[in-house]
């Protein structure tokens, strides 16, 4: 489903997992700050709302969205992290960056996932233009910063 046809914030937050003695590490890119600030406030609280101490939240900065993947393995490698999420906005340029990027950083992360064994997971907003990057990041579609800590809490409960 189209994420303009869905409240990315809607979501059964039933039967999650006490997560109180879970660890997070949130990397966040610079590029788009507004955008990825706006990301990692939704994630922060949604993770406070649902027990995680907040000297249990390890928050990380990358330069841009392609240095997530990097940023996830040194964080995910970190024994007492139980998951990484990351937060990233890549908006469509009129180059072909866009492309790279995006594909860089959706194979980096799922690699990740599967070399650490962790949920790993892709906060990215991947956008035309900045008002859609916004309408995402705390708009009228919600903010997929909550979204990226409620599926990093579901797959801890997997
Ligand atoms: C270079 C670049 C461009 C053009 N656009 C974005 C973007 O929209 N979002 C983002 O997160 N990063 C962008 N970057 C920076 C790259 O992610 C990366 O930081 C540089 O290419 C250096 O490796």
């Amino acid at each position: 489903m189209a994420s303009s046809l869905k409240n990315l914030s809607d979501y059964n937050s039933t039967n999650l997992i006490d997560v109180s003695n879970k660890r997070f590490a949130v990397v966040v890119s610079e590029w788009n700050e507004e955008v990825t600030e706006s990301l990692y406030s939704g994630a922060y609280q949604t993770l406070l709302q649902h027990g995680v101490k907040a000297e249990h939240i390890l928050r990380k900065q990358v330069p841009g969205s392609f240095e997530l993947t990097l940023g996830a393995q040194w964080c995910a490698q970190q024994k007492e992290i139980d998951a990484v999420i990351c937060l990233g906005c890549v908006i469509q340029g009129e180059t072909r960056h866009f492309d790279f990027i995006c594909d860089a950083v959706a194979q980096g992360i799922t690699q990740v996932n599967l070399t650490y064994n962790k949920p790993v997971i892709f906060g990215v907003l991947t956008t035309q233009t900045q008002q859609q990057a916004l309408d995402r990041a705390g708009g009228k579609h919600g903010n997929k910063g909550d979204e990226a800590a409620i599926t990093a809490i579901k797959m801890l409960g997997f």
